[in-house]
């Protein structure tokens, strides 16, 4: 689904020049694109003199707490009162990187439908169900924070990408894409990057900060996974790994640790899909990856009330304990896999 060339430009235009209340929104657990598109739409934003506010759903990873403007996110988990204000006045409010309510996340979804303001989505997963003003949808991008990039172009604010601006962009593309390894197949994507580099950013320090900068225990825990837990299913062509909150707990896992385990197991010749499960107060939080054929995002709505992209995507899983998952999991797959063929 392509909007990217027909939204209403004027009509975007004509909001902004009446000087409204604008705020900029990522979704639930917010990544390196989410946090990237909304800081690079915020700053374009302020130079123009614009009334802007910057709410994400839940706190972000230590990995991506370096971008620009980060600072003046207000969290909507630890700060209810304030952010609820804000969504109160709000006049404009612009989505980045989701297209469903619920991928706000359980506590603000709500106050995200209730919400009057006139809603503009910028997005790249597909299937949008989210109801907003103007729809800005394209899945054939890298990233979000990409499709941002081409909405300050349509808009005629392509001078107003200074460093800030060019530097969170740049780090979005750079974790949607896991430093240019997968969903960046066309040129425009590099064309962008290389219009951004040529800002002046510092593309090893942005890679430095955002790839090689978890924790020890991450590491040391990704050794148990890919050591003890990872069960591989050569048939279904599966790697399937679960860990409850104790095995997360003993290696100090912090928030934002699991970032990129889950893409591991696609390095074996063979599997062609990873998931990744771990244990949270009353769920499993479901990662799915694919390098093949198999459309992670059907099976991730279908089995587990959750979506994203054909070849990453996510959910969850209530009242199965991590140990009896593993085999659920793997049942379910096999059960999606021979209803896709019939
Ligand atoms: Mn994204």
């Amino acid at each position: 689904m392509t909007y990217i060339k027909d939204f209403d430009k004027a009509k975007i235009q004509t909001l902004l020049s009446e000087n409204q209340k604008i705020t900029i929104l990522g979704h639930h657990n917010p990544d390196g694109d989410a946090v990237s598109g909304c800081t690079a739409l915020f700053e374009v934003f302020r130079q123009l003199n614009k009334d802007v506010q910057l709410v994400m759903p839940s706190k972000i990873s230590e990995a991506i707490k370096n971008i620009p403007n980060v600072e003046h996110i207000v969290f909507h988990e630890k700060d209810k009162e304030k952010a609820e204000k804000i969504f109160a006045e709000t006049q404009v409010l612009f989505c980045i990187d989701f297209n469903a309510y619920k991928r706000a996340g359980d506590v603000l979804s709500p106050v995200l439908q209730a919400c009057k303001a006139f809603k503009i989505m910028i997005d790249h997963h597909p299937q949008p169900e989210m109801c907003a003003d103007i729809i800005i949808s394209d899945t054939s991008v890298s990233s979000a924070s990409e499709l941002v990039y081409e909405v300050i172009t349509e808009l005629g604010w392509t001078n107003h990408v200074n460093q800030k601006v060019a530097e969170s962009l740049f780090t979005g593309i750079m974790t949607d894409t896991n430093n240019f390894s997968v969903n960046c197949s066309r040129a425009r994507t590099f064309e962008i990057a290389a219009h951004l580099l040529a800002k002046g950013i510092d593309r090893e320090r942005i890679y430095e900060q955002v790839f090689n900068n978890y924790t020890e225990g991450r590491l040391r825990f990704t050794g148990y996974f890919l050591d003890k837990k990872m069960i591989i299913d050569h048939d279904l062509k599966i790697s399937v790994a679960t860990f409850s909150k104790r095995e997360q707990d003993n290696y100090g896992f912090k928030h934002g640790d699991h970032e990129g385990l889950v893409n591991m197991p696609l390095s074996i010749s063979g599997v062609e899909v990873s998931i990744l499960a771990l244990e949270h107060d009353d769920f499993l939080k479901l990662s799915f990856r694919s390098k093949g054929a198999v459309d992670v995002n059907v099976f991730a709505r279908k089995f587990f009330n959750g979506g994203g992209h054909v070849r990453a995507a996510g959910g969850k899983l209530y009242k199965v304990k991590p140990h009896p998952a593993t085999q659920f999991l793997i049942e379910k797959f096999a059960e999606y896999i021979k209803s896709e063929i019939i």
